[in-house]
């Protein structure tokens, strides 16, 4: 592992610093971006509007946050043997506040702070074609120059606020979960109110219900939730994980969603009814994301495979709901796994608690938001605390709302009115030296994102070195390529049943947001696009030469 390597120097141009690369964004794509294109000796500078590092592991600090999908020691970098041996993961499913340490723990080991600006968001940035370079613009109204730009936005940072009639005439606390306090937040003794059960709500319902007075929580659509089963983790399997990193670190890589699990290769209709529901019980039992992932190969491709399971779990929460009436409103009828698979610890069970209220919004929708709390149609439902656990808006909402201009002055904003144009999900054209982690068309939400983000990340130092060996100035993709490029990803989700759902995965949470499901489903076949389009000279990319050689940095 490299540390403590000199700074490569920004210069400055008049009142403007300039650098070789800005990043947005001191999350987990952003903390890699930067030691990656630092150790390739490129002056860097890494703005991020939060107080602290950890993107939208900072910002989630929710009661019951914590890794939702597979967890450790696998949702971590795994470029450094160094950083696997020294960090030890207590559980299997890490909590906010250690993964939020694990990133604090990278930053410091890997002396990124020195290339951070904390507390510094990024309100524009502009493409300026005869200099080859972006100006972005902090909210001090401070301009930076530098020539190429990496968005590591995050793909759940841009929060969901609802517009729901009254919402600003609440008295009461009022908190998002993707904008918790950092100071803590007490429910003893009060009556909260929790609005969306996706994974944030179905997190954070057990645990503010275990101290409430009371809790009501509103509910849209019910969702299939699949017990995490948290545990401490073995520290066996972590000596073993240590010892064979290379070969495991081998097995993310070739995963279709960067993670050590056993992929099933059986088909749903292979098993009889009862050895399927064996199957189920079994890993019901094992808990986390093996249910989807180890049981059958075609659950997200088939229907009726997906009905077996869909049914499965219906079963589960009538067996463990004790009223009847309140688990029929937890049934969920989409096709499972094709909104985000929540992973839970005591979500059902918390209903059968005497302090807890389920509100089904489709039979008794909200009204309005009042001084004192939720008037639904049948009553008032008093509050003391509002918790809004209604999401974001993912993957494009961020880089949306900070709204680029490329080429000729061309907003994001237009450029994506109606599809989300990428190429690799790397690339915009229009918008040169631009690149984006965990962008629209990159695998992104469904793939292990620290895993991602290193991948990611080298592919965008690649094409630096690329250009710079090359003398070239600016990439940027044709609008061919992204054409093809968006019937790759769209014809891999159409082999799927996540188009058919309504989700932040297709857009549909968004009012007026284009449906387009933006997840390139390809796993490592992903990764080989990636590399194949660079082995063939950047193929879909058009170039310009290097129109000034003063402000290159010694690369
Ligand atoms: P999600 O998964 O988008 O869940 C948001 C929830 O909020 C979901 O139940 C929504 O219902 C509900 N919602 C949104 N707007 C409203 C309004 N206006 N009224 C009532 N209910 C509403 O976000 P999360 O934060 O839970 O999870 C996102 C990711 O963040 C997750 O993967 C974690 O890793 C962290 P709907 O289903 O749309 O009917």
């Amino acid at each position: 592992m490299t540390t403590m390597q000199p700074t490569p120097k920004a210069t400055t141009q008049g009142s403007i610093e300039h650098y070789d690369a800005v990043i947005i964004g001191a999350g987990v794509g952003g903390l890699y971006a930067l030691h990656h294109l630092r150790t390739m000796g490129l002056s860097v500078r890494v703005y991020d509007g939060a107080a602290g590092v950890g993107g939208t592991w900072w910002w989630n600090r929710y009661p019951g946050a914590r890794v939702d999908g597979p967890g450790s020691p696998f949702y971590c970098y795994t470029f450094s043997e160094d950083l696997m041996q020294e960090w030890d993961w207590a559980e299997t499913q890490p909590d906010q506040p250690s993964v939020l340490a694990y990133l604090e723990y990278v930053a410091d080991r890997l002396d990124l702070r020195r290339d951070i600006q904390l507390e510094t968001w990024i309100r524009d940035a502009c493409y300026d074609e005869a200099a080859q370079r972006w100006t972005v613009e902090t909210s001090a109204g401070v301009r930076i120059s530098a020539q190429f730009l990496v968005c590591a936005v995050g793909t759940l940072s841009a929060p969901n606020s609802p517009d729901i009639p009254g919402i600003q005439t609440f008295a009461g606390e009022c908190y998002h979960t993707g904008r918790w306090p950092q100071t803590p937040v007490s429910f003893a003794g009060k009556r909260v109110g929790v609005i969306g059960t996706g994974s944030s709500g179905v997190q954070a319902v057990p645990e503010i219900a275990r101290e409430a007075a009371h809790l009501t929580v509103f509910q849209r659509t019910p969702q299939y939730s699949i017990p995490a089963r948290n545990r401490p983790l073995d520290p066996e399997v972590t000596r073993q994980v240590r010892e064979n990193w290379a070969a495991i670190r081998a097995q993310l890589n070739a995963n279709s969603v960067g993670m050590p699990f056993e992929m099933s290769q059986r088909l749903a209709c292979e098993d009889t009814p009862e050895q399927r529901l064996a199957l189920y019980e079994d890993l019901w039992q094992k808990g986390g994301f093996h249910l989807l992932f180890s049981s059958y190969a075609d659950l997200l491709t088939n229907k009726e495979a997906n009905r077996t399971l869909a049914e499965f779990v219906r079963g589960k929460i009538r067996e463990v709901v004790r009223d009847p009436k309140t688990a029929e409103k937890l049934m969920p009828d989409y096709y499972l796994g094709t909104k985000r698979q929540l992973l839970d610890n005591g979500y059902y069970e918390t209903f059968n608690r005497n302090n807890v209220t389920l509100v089904d919004l489709r039979e008794d929708p909200i009204q309005e938001i009042t001084p004192t709390g939720v008037r639904t149609t049948t009553g008032n439902h008093s509050l003391d605390m509002l918790v809004l656990a209604t999401g974001f808006d993912a993957i494009t909402g961020t880089l949306l709302r900070l709204n680029p201009k490329g080429r000729d002055g061309v907003s994001l904003q237009e450029k994506w009115r109606a599809r989300f144009d990428t190429y690799l999900g790397m690339m915009i054209a229009d918008f040169p030296n631009l690149f984006m982690i965990h962008g629209p068309g990159s695998p992104s939400v469904l793939y292990n994102m620290p895993l991602g983000a290193e991948r990611e990340s080298g592919w965008i130092g690649d094409c630096v070195r690329y250009l710079r060996e090359r003398g070239l100035g600016a990439i940027e993709p044709t609008p061919d390529a992204e054409k093809s490029w968006d019937r790759e990803v769209t014809d891999l989700a159409n082999t799927t049943l996540y188009p058919l759902t309504d989700s932040w995965y297709t857009g549909a949470n968004i009012p007026g947001k284009p449906r387009q499901f933006c997840v390139h489903l390809g796993g490592p076949l992903y990764f080989q696009r990636l590399s194949e389009v660079a082995a063939k000279g950047y193929e879909g990319f058009v170039f310009e030469q290097e129109r000034r050689t003063e402000v290159v940095a010694a690369f």
